[in-house]
C-alpha cells in the first residue's frame, strides 16, 4: 500500500489535497485488497487513482471597463465505471488541480454510495466571483461554457454547481451551452424549476446532511430534537442545513464565511434564516452584517494566526462543518469533543484533517464523512438527470422521500459494509469500502479501459 502511495505522490508532488483523500481511501479499503488478491493484479489502485481524462483551457473574458482577463478552467473526468461523469463546478480563487482531483476522487465513491448510475468527476476555475458585477459573472460563466460544451453532454459528463456556482451561474451556463450545440438537455443539474430543474435541488445536500445525523443518532436512540448545534458557512448547503435542524426542533448557533462567524446563543428561527439567505444570495453580502440587524449575536472575525477556529470550542451537541476542506483540524476536533459534541456530520467535502478525523474515531463519536454525508445533493442531481430523461416532473413530497430513502441506504450500506470487515460503527472504512468495492466490481466488468 506504502508503495502504491508513494508512487502517487512522487508523479504529482505538489498535489498535497489529492494524497489527503487517496490516502484516506486506500488505508481504509486495505482489508478488501486482502481478501482480493487479482485487485493488485490488475492494477486497480494505479487505475482507481488516474483520472480517466483532465481539461485544462483558458478562459479570456473582458470585465466592464473593457479590461481582459484570463482564468484557468478545468474538468477532471474521475471515473465513468457506473456512469456519465457527474459533479460540481467550483469557482474559487483556490481551485488548482489538487483541489478538483481530490474532490472528483471523492466524488466517484459518493456517487456509488447513491446507487444511482453515475461516474465521478468535478471542475471549476480560479475565477473569484466575489465583487463582480452580474454582466461580469454572465460573461465568465458564457467564456468558460464556449469550450466545456465540448466536452460535456446528457450521457457524457452531467456537471452542477459547488463554491461559488449556485442556480445564477447555472443558468448562464446552460443558456450558452443550449446556444452552442442548439439542443435543450439536462447537461447540467440544478437548473431554475421553470426549465428542467428538478423540484428539492437546492435543499437536497444540507436536508441530506441532517437525515444523514438523524440516522446516526438513531442507532443510540436520539434524535436531533432539542440538540445544539454549530453549522460553518452560510452559503447553499449551510443555509438547508440550519432548515432542516430547525424544523427537526434542534437549535443552530453558528454560521459563518471566510471572514468570520457569527454566534447567535439564542439559536435561528426561520424568521432570522429568511434574513441570512436574503442577505447571502440576493445582496450578496457578508454574514457579520447579520449583527447590524440582530444584536444580541456576536461576530467573530477570522483570525489566520491561530492554530484553532474559535467557532469549534463553542459548547454544542453537533457539529455540520459546511464551508470548505480542511476547516476542522486537530486541535479543533479537540476544542469540538471537550465541549459536548458527540455528532459530526460533513456537509462540506474533506471538511476534517486526517488528525481530525483520527481524534473522531479514538473518542467513538458519530462521524459521518462527507462522502456519505453530503450525498444527497449529488443524489437529486440523478433524480434531476432521470426526471429530464422522461421529460417530467415529480412533485416535491415524491423527491424528498425518495431522499430520505437514498440518505437511509447509505447509511445501512456504510454500517453494514464496516461490520464485514471488522470495523464496527466506522462510517469512514463503510463509506470507503462500500463505494470502493462497487466501482471496482464495475470496472472489472467493463475490462481494460
Ligand atoms: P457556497 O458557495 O454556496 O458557500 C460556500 C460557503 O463556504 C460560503 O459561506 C463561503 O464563504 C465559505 N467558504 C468557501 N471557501 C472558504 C474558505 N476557503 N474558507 C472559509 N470559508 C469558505 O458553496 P456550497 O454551500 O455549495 O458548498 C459548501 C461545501 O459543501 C463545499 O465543501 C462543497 O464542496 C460541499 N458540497 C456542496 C454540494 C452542493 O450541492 N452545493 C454538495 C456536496 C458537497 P465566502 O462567501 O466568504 O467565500
Ligand atoms: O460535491 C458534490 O457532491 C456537489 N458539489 C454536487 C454534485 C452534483 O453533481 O450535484
Amino acid at each position: 500500500m506504502a508503495d502504491i502511495i508513494d508512487w502517487i505522490r512522487n508523479r504529482d508532488p505538489e498535489q498535497r489535497e489529492f494524497h489527503q483523500a487517496v490516502q484516506e481511501v486506500l488505508e481504509t479499503v486495505q482489508p478488501v485488497l486482502d481478501r482480493n488478491p487479482e485487485f493488485r493484479r490488475k492494477a486497480i489502485l494505479q487505475r482507481i487513482t488516474e483520472p480517466e481524462r483532465v481539461i485544462l483551457f483558458r478562459v479570456p473574458w473582458m470585465d466592464d471597463q473593457g479590461q481582459v482577463h484570463v482564468n484557468r478552467g478545468f474538468r477532471v473526468e474521475m471515473n465513468s465505471a457506473l456512469g456519465p461523469y457527474k459533479g460540481g463546478l467550483r469557482f474559487h480563487p483556490s481551485v488548482n488541480l489538487s483541489i478538483l482531483k481530490f474532490l472528483a476522487f471523492e466524488q466517484v465513491f459518493k456517487n456509488a454510495l447513491t446507487t444511482l448510475n453515475m461516474g465521478g468527476g468535478k471542475g471549476g476555475s480560479d475565477f473569484d466571483p466575489k465583487g463582480k458585477s452580474e454582466d461580469e459573472v454572465m460573461r465568465f460563466c458564457q467564456a468558460f461554457m464556449s469550450e466545456l460544451s465540448r466536452h460535456i453532454g446528457p450521457d457524457t459528463d452531467v456537471p452542477a454547481g459547488d463554491i461559488g456556482v449556485g442556480a445564477r451561474e447555472i443558468g448562464y451556463l446552460f443558456g450558452m451551452y443550449k446556444k452552442l450545440r442548439n439542443e435543450f438537455t439536462g447537461v447540467l443539474t440544478g437548473k431554475g424549476l421553470s426549465w428542467g430543474g428538478s423540484l428539492m435541488r437546492p435543499e437536497a445536500t444540507g436536508y441530506g446532511c441532517v437525515y444523514f445525523a438523524s440516522e446516526m443518532l438513531a442507532t443510540r436512540n436520539e434524535t436531533i430534537e432539542g440538540k445544539t448545534c454549530l453549522v460553518s458557512g452560510s452559503g447553499n448547503v449551510a443555509q438547508f442545513t440550519v432548515e432542516k435542524i430547525i424544523e427537526l426542533g434542534g437549535k443552530v448557533v453558528t454560521l459563518s464565511d471566510s471572514s468570520g462567524f457569527i454566534y447567535d446563543e439564542e439559536g435561528f428561527d426561520t424568521k432570522k434564516l429568511e434574513f441570512i439567505k436574503r442577505l447571502k444570495n440576493i445582496r450578496r453580502g457578508r454574514i457579520k452584517e447579520y449583527i447590524e440587524k440582530y444584536s444580541q449575536a456576536t461576530y467573530n472575525e477570522a483570525d489566520s494566526t491561530l492554530d484553532h477556529n474559535p467557532l469549534w470550542s463553542l459548547k454544542a451537541d453537533c457539529a455540520f462543518p459546511a464551508a470548505t476542506e480542511n476547516e476542522i483540524n486537530g486541535k479543533d476536533a479537540l476544542n469540538l469533543i471537550n465541549n459536548g459534541v458527540t455528532l459530526v456530520s460533513e456537509g462540506a467535502n474533506m471538511p476534517s484533517t486526517p488528525e481530525a478525523v483520527d481524534i473522531y474515531l479514538d473518542n467513538r463519536i458519530l462521524y459521518g464523512p462527507g462522502k456519505a454525508a453530503n450525498a444527497g445533493g449529488v443524489a437529486v442531481s440523478g433524480l434531476e438527470m432521470a426526471q429530464n430523461s422522461m421529460r417530467l416532473k415529480w412533485p416535491r413530497e415524491e423527491v424528498d422521500s425518495r431522499l430520505r430513502e437514498i440518505m437511509k441506504g447509505i447509511h445501512r450500506t456504510c454500517l453494514d459494509a464496516a461490520e464485514e470487515y471488522g470495523k464496527p460503527g466506522n462510517y469512514v472504512a463503510g463509506a470507503n469500502i462500500a463505494g470502493f468495492v462497487q466501482v471496482v466490481h464495475a470496472m472489472l466488468d467493463q475490462g481494460l479501459v
